[in-house]
């Protein structure tokens, strides 16, 4: 893990995640622990690339990089499910600065 970073923990529920905003640090890795719940989901952020299966009853590290200058929110969503059952949630992202490496 990245000095500095800290996972967040994420559960993938039935048809939710928890919780469902989540927010990252433009310029900086973001570092998640995902768990499923009982069914398949993933962990999708098209507008980062990151796409990840998330099996059913399993956990991961997530990481990916969030590049510099991006601002605003992204949608998370579920693959599986962000459409039909509405599983689907938000990263924030916050700009560089604050506390630093
Ligand atoms: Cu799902």
């Amino acid at each position: 893990m990245t000095p500095g970073s800290q996972a967040v923990a994420v559960k993938l529920s039935d048809y939710r995640f928890i919780p469902d905003v989540l927010t990252v640090q433009a310029g900086k890795k973001a570092s998640f622990t995902v768990t499923g719940e009982s069914r398949n989901h993933t962990f999708t952020i098209e507008k980062l690339g990151v796409d990840v299966p998330v099996p059913a009853n399993t956990t991961q590290a997530i990481e990916f990089d969030v590049p510099a200058g991006s601002s605003g929110e992204m949608a998370l969503v579920c693959r599986i499910h962000g459409t039909s059952r509405g599983m689907v949630g938000k990263v924030l992202i916050s700009p560089a600065g604050g506390d630093s490496y």
